[in-house]
């Protein structure tokens, strides 16, 4: 068994929910943030037979957009001055950052 976690834009979760239900397949819901937007995103658990792996990565890469995204100067007033960012920076976001991390054991009581 493998769990697939999946770090994608809000944008696109509620479809990657659908389309996930649709296929029969069980997932979790986390609402996450990113270290570097600082803004945030969704994080998909979903616990899969091995055999599985390759339908699911089809599912999230078919539903999840990446996109461009800009970054605001932050004034450091009464935040972190290291973190100043002082002109509009355009960065590129997702379509999905996916973990698969082996699972030694699952229960469901
Ligand atoms: P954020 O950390 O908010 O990053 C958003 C986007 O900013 C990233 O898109 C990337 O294009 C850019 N970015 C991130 N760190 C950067 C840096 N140090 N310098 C320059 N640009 C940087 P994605 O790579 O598609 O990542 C989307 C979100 O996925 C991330 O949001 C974070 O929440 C998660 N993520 C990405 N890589 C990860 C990793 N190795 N471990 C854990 N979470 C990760």
């Amino acid at each position: 068994m493998k769990l697939i976690m999946a770090v994608i834009q809000d944008k696109d979760s509620t479809r990657l929910s659908d389309a996930l239900v649709k296929a029969d397949y069980r997932a979790t819901r986390l609402s996450s943030t990113g270290g570097f937007l600082k803004a945030g995103n969704t994080t998909f658990l979903i616990g899969v037979e091995d055999d599985a792996v390759e339908e699911v990565m089809g599912i999230i890469q078919k539903n999840c957009r990446s996109r461009e995204q800009v970054v605001a100067p932050i004034s450091p007033m009464g935040g972190n001055a290291d973190s100043y960012v002082p002109y509009p920076v355009e960065v590129q976001v997702g379509g999905a950052t996916v973990f698969v991390l082996p699972v030694d054991h699952f229960e469901q009581f």
